[in-house]
């Protein structure tokens, strides 16, 4: 009974986090492939009291995979996610390489499961800080209409992987008992210049395009518009990178399209927003935070405001764990999805 998974990336932060929720979800497993690089191979991971050990990714591993869960790094997904669904998985691939290819669909099942039906053996995950904002606005959307986003991120460390939390912890050490550190991860591995962490803050997620955007803003962006499915919605975002090791924060500014909307209206509407919670109560303090949202499974939207000069214009705070949400969990919920839909089946892609 139940589906042969595989997992591409097994031995990482993602991957691990995969696991721990589907065990967790009890999900309908028949068989369970974990798969990684050649390095990782031989390592043995205990899955529900067994000893699984994680093969090397080879095409001919995905003979007989039903679903295909792929958090190994962009290259790898070009490399073998076709591979996969040549021999009948379905792929989810938690990497950018293929969100913005017309082809796959991108999803966050509260916002767009329908957009499953169109799939061709590929499915995009979305990046962690769109899927946390979609997942509040989505909602909003629906109810009042949207035209504007202007979002600041506040993003933990662990997005750029486990190296990158490392570096966050050894800093804090180095600088706190007065010794020497040179940054190596930070703002990203590819960058001329790496900057400290610990006890600072650093307003590049990823390299720099052309237009003087970060890639990790151009991701919110057009991610944003393709899972809302509003190509002409006005988006902007600042990303920015925080020593928090796990939960992205945002500040987002919103214009929808009709007047005469409340704070009390959009808190009504969050309320019975499927993935969301409320925290919003001012006068108790309450609004959220990442330490208290790692580890959950919800998005947590607070401090709810009415902007002082423009009637449609509202602020939130949106935070989430980055790595369940926004990697890990979506991922899943992409697979159960899938199975509820009635869309896995053993039929070749082209
Ligand atoms: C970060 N959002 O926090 C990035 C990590 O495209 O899936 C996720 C990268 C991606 O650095």
């Amino acid at each position: 009974q139940g589906y042969h998974l595989a997992i591409m990336g097994a031995t990482g932060a993602v991957g691990q986090q995969i696991l721990k929720t589907l065990e967790k979800r009890d999900f309908p497993i028949r068989k369970l492939s974990l798969l990684s690089s050649a390095r990782s191979a031989g390592k043995e991971i205990t899955f529900k009291g067994q000893t699984i050990i994680v093969e090397e990714a080879v095409p001919e591993a995905f003979e007989g995979v039903d679903i295909a869960l792929f958090s190994a790094g962009g290259s790898i997904s070009e490399k073998f996610a076709h591979e996969a669904v040549k021999r009948g998985a379905i792929v989810i691939d938690n990497t950018s390489a293929f969100r913005m290819n017309p082809e796959v669909p991108l999803v966050v099942p509260e916002v767009n499961e329908q957009a499953l039906h169109g799939h061709n053996g590929i499915i995009a995950n979305p990046n962690c800080s769109t899927i946390q904002m979609v997942a509040a606005l989505e909602p909003i959307k629906k109810a009042y209409g949207l035209q504007k986003v202007v979002v600041s991120t506040y993003q933990a460390v662990s997005g750029a992987g486990a190296a990158a939390i490392n570096e966050l912890e050894e800093q804090t050490n180095a600088i706190l008992n007065n010794e020497d550190f040179s940054p190596s991860v930070l703002p990203v591995g590819s960058a001329d210049k790496h900057y400290q962490i610990a006890f600072n803050v650093i307003p590049q997620i990823d390299q720099f395009s052309d237009n003087g955007f970060t890639l990790e803003e151009l991701k919110m962006i057009n991610e944003t518009k393709k899972i809302m499915e509003m190509p002409d919605l006005k988006v902007a975002a600042t990303c920015v990178r925080l020593p928090v090791e796990t939960g992205h924060s945002e500040s987002v500014y919103i214009e929808i399209e009709k007047d005469h909307v409340e704070v009390e209206d959009i808190k009504n509407t969050l309320l019975n927003a499927p993935g969301v919670t409320l925290q919003d109560k001012p006068t108790e303090q309450l609004y959220p935070m990442p330490a208290m949202a790692a580890g959950k499974e919800d998005v947590f939207v607070g401090r709810i405001r009415k902007d002082l000069d423009e009637e449609t214009g509202f602020h939130m705070w949106i935070v989430s764990d980055n790595l369940l949400k926004g990697a890990a969990l979506n991922t899943i919920q992409i697979a159960e999805s899938l199975i509820k839909l009635g869309l896995v089946s053993n039929k070749q892609y082209s």
